[in-house]
């Protein structure tokens, strides 16, 4: 290998933005690919911008050393799918101890919860609904409902569709160009301030609000100062349970496709736990979701025998790597069966972000969103009579996120 100093492969052009869109998940895959190399650097939003891919590059962006999370990611995702202020942003002491009251939440008892949560508000939707369910629209409901229940966030049963309406746009329009992204940034601005608003009422005890909740956790959340956390951040960071929970509906569409493209392999789901496990990781694998996460370098460095330059924005390719063949035998075979042998690397399977939960910024809730999507499987495999009928769902790889569009008929 050559290790003497050599400027990152770049593709040349003013902005290659509009190729993101046409692109979408395949955008760096394609460089990759075109510059035989595992960094590439593009332009951006009208900056410069290094793109990475596979298990090496993982391990270099997550090494706090290099790389930082301050004010990384661009204005428009921070004002859709993010917020601004929250733990995403953060570094050093500031983000473990953020991060830290996000692990708190996630014990075995509160995990279990919210899977007995999510079944049972599967099992009040099914019996309000007539024969036809799509699968999205449903879960967005059911999620939005048991996200509020297990968070305690004060609301009215009848208030569900309206925080569903609000929390989807921030992740399904995030990426939009036009009306939908104006839609996505509103939702923004009317959750926070009604967050905020709930969070004043706590703090002077004209709301009162279940103990033991994340609600209440957060409101009453001390920083590394002993300071209680500015209301607004509070509202970030309740938005950074709510919305993403919701968000999972994205994969229940998916396992619904994969049931429906893969019959054979959703017939060995039911048969048990470790079964059902291995064809929810082959969802998460398999079909594309957050495209990349984003940093910024910390300071000038080597790797590989590339310079990289301080302040540039990196994006470290998710589904790129989830795809890699220097991983993954056939990455484009859906095939559950892969993960018998899957040894647990925090750096190869990165669908919710790589590395380390603690230290680093791979997603707080990766286990719920595993244990939900296991509860759900195994109550439609397992507990509900339902068909697929005929029907020819599709997504397109530049839609970010896909939705699939599943229908299902309940056997009522
Ligand atoms: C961060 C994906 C569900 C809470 C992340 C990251 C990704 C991700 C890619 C960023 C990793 C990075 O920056 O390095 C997903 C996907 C989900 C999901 C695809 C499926 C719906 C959830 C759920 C929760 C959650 C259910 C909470 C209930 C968070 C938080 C962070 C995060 C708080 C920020 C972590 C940090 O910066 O330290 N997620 N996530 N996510 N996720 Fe998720
Ligand atoms: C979450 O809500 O945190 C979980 C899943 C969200 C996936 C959203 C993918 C859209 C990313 C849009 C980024 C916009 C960057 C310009």
């Amino acid at each position: 290998m050559n290790h003497s100093h050599q400027k990152v492969p770049k593709e040349i052009g003013l902005d290659h933005s509009l190729e993101l869109l046409k692109e979408g998940y395949y955008f760096i895959m394609n460089r990759s690919e075109k510059f035989d190399s595992r960094v590439v650097q593009t332009r951006l939003l009208g900056e410069k911008t290094y793109c990475l891919i596979g298990q090496e590059a993982a391990e270099l962006f997550y090494d706090t050393d290099k790389f930082f999370r301050k004010e990384a990611a661009p204005v428009v995702a921070q004002k859709t799918l993010l917020g601004m202020g929250g733990v995403q942003g953060l570094d050093g002491d500031e983000h473990r101890h953020r991060k830290a009251m996000f692990m708190s939440l996630m014990t075995k008892e509160s995990l279990k919860e919210i899977q007995s949560i999510v079944k049972e508000e599967w099992t009040r939707y099914l019996e309000a609904h007539e024969k036809e369910v799509k699968v999205f629209e449903a879960a967005k409901l059911v999620l939005a409902r048991t996200a509020l229940r297990w968070t305690g966030v004060p609301s009215h049963e009848h208030d569900a569709d309206d925080w569903a309406s609000k929390l989807s746009p921030l992740f399904e329009m995030a990426s939009k160009v036009g009306p939908k992204h104006l839609k996505s940034r509103w939702s923004r601005v009317q959750l926070e301030s009604r967050l905020e608003k709930l969070v004043k009422q706590v703090r002077n005890r004209s709301l009162d609000v279940e103990r033991h909740r994340a609600f209440y956790h957060v409101v009453w959340h001390r920083d590394e100062n002993g300071e209680l956390l500015d209301p607004h951040i509070v509202a970030v960071e309740i938005l950074n349970l709510l919305r993403p929970i919701v968000a999972i509906a994205v994969y229940l569409d998916f396992i619904f496709l994969a049931i429906n493209d893969y019959p054979k392999e959703a017939e060995l789901a039911k048969q048990g736990y470790d079964e059902r496990h291995r064809f929810i990781q082959e969802v998460r694998r398999y079909y594309p979701f957050f495209p990349f996460a984003i940093a910024r370098v910390k300071k000038d460095f080597m790797w590989k025998g590339y310079t990289f330059k301080k302040n540039t924005m990196t994006l470290l390719d998710l589904y790129g790597t989830n795809h890699d063949p220097e991983l993954w035998d056939e990455p484009h075979q859906f095939m559950p069966k892969r993960f018998e042998k899957w040894e647990g690397n925090p750096f190869d399977f990165i669908p919710q972000g790589g590395g380390e939960f603690d230290i680093g910024h791979r997603c707080a809730g990766e286990w719920l969103t595993v244990d939900i999507m296991q509860v759900t499987l195994d109550y439609f495999l397992n507990h509900v009579n339902y068909e697929l009928p005929k029907q020819k769902p599709d997504y397109r790889m530049n839609d970010i996120p896909p939705i699939p569009g599943m229908k299902i008929y309940i056997k009522h």
